[in-house]
């Protein structure tokens, strides 16, 4: 199908996630550009893990321009029970899809690494330089190989057929649409629906269980402040080289101040308790935004707290339809 010049179809894969789902709100609130045509998709329209269906996705749709997205995606506990299915799946998922782009003559693909993926004996603050300088943190050694594979694949695809496919590397997100289940999510929406549970039982001193020691260190960046970036990088950035999505160094908190600000958020009066039994995981990602402060100095984050609110609130006015 020939498009007429001008004209974009942007094909996002995982479409029906917490990052798709703030890429899809933030086009209904800004608008798509004209030409634009988005098409997202879920695990419905194709298992991304088979070949044949993710060329036939591909082959119906012919898109110009793909956000890939899709991914065995999971928070700590999640990870370091299944490191193997991690890389597999991931693997399957991140190969097919690039492929099937080049079959079908995609002019760029944007895909997603993560800042967990980065060596853990490193120097900080961490770059885009760093990724493939040792070994990631045994917690998640599945993913973060997997995930680092794709900058591989792009690298590839440049050198022998001058595909520009990139990646962006996002810090930990969190915002409306997360995956709130407390055993296979990640911290922010696994507090948010613990504190929700105690809230509701409080009479009974039941008691919010931190995980870990509330030590470690991470930066948070809410989906609808990702989800403007990676329009901006779909449109404007044109190195085949990854760049790091993350607030800044200064805006990391601990896993302690991020519970104490969902306490807050939900006005939650019960117990917080500290369970030293389970993992910290990695101490901490720092990473710099120093490549992406050059490409928009201006470029200002939704302030932590408003978003965890603006996140509680969403859980909680939606908590039945909410994934947990
Ligand atoms: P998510 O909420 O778990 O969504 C995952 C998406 O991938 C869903 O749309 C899911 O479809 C789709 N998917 C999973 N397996 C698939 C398969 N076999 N075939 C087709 N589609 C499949 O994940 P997310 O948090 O939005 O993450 C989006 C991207 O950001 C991922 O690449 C992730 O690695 C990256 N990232 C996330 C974080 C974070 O903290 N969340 C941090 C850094 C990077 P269904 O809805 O049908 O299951
Ligand atoms: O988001 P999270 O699960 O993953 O955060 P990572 C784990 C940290 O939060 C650990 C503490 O220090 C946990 O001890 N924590 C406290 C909790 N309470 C909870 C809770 O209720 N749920 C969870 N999940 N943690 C992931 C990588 O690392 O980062 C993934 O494993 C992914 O591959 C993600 O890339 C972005 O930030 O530690």
């Amino acid at each position: 199908m020939q498009r007429e010049t001008g004209t974009m179809c942007i094909m996002v894969t995982g479409g029906s996630g917490l990052v798709g789902k703030a890429i899809e709100r933030v086009l209904q609130e800004e608008g798509p550009k004209t030409g634009e045509k988005w098409i997202f998709l879920s695990s419905k329209d194709a298992n991304l893990m088979n070949l044949e269906e993710t060329r036939a996705v591909f082959q119906k749709h012919r898109p110009t321009h793909v956000i890939h997205l899709a991914a065995m995606v999971g928070g700590l506990f999640k990870n370091m029970r299944q490191n193997l299915d991690f890389w597999r799946n991931n693997m399957y998922i991140n190969d097919n899809v690039l492929q099937a782009a080049h079959e079908v003559g995609v002019v760029k693909v944007v895909s997603c690494l993560s800042t967990c993926i980065f060596p853990d004996k490193t120097t900080y603050p961490i770059d885009e330089t760093m990724i493939h300088n040792g070994p990631p943190h045994d917690s998640n050694f599945g993913y973060a190989y997997a995930k680092r594979m794709i900058d591989v694949h792009n690298r590839a695809y440049f050198e022998k057929y001058g595909r520009r496919y990139t990646a962006v590397i996002p810090t930990n997100v969190f915002g409306p649409h997360d995956n709130f289940n407390i055993e296979d999510g990640h911290v922010l929406p696994g507090l948010i629906h613990k504190t929700y549970k105690a809230q509701m039982c409080v009479e009974e001193g039941t008691s919010l269980q931190v995980w870990g020691s509330g030590r470690p260190l991470r930066q948070f960046i809410y989906s609808l402040d990702l989800a403007r970036l990676f329009l901006w990088v779909l449109r404007e950035y044109d190195e085949v080289d990854p760049i790091i999505l993350s607030v800044g160094e200064e805006d990391e908190v601990s896993i302690k101040d991020a519970a104490d600000a969902v306490v807050r958020a939900l006005d939650f009066r019960g117990e917080v308790i500290y369970d030293t039994n389970k993992a910290d995981g990695q101490f901490k990602k720092t990473a710099s935004n120093a490549k992406l402060r050059k490409y928009l100095p201006d470029y200002t984050f939704t302030p932590f707290h408003k978003a965890i609110k603006e996140t509680c609130d969403w859980f909680v006015n939606n908590y039945d339809i909410a994934r947990k």
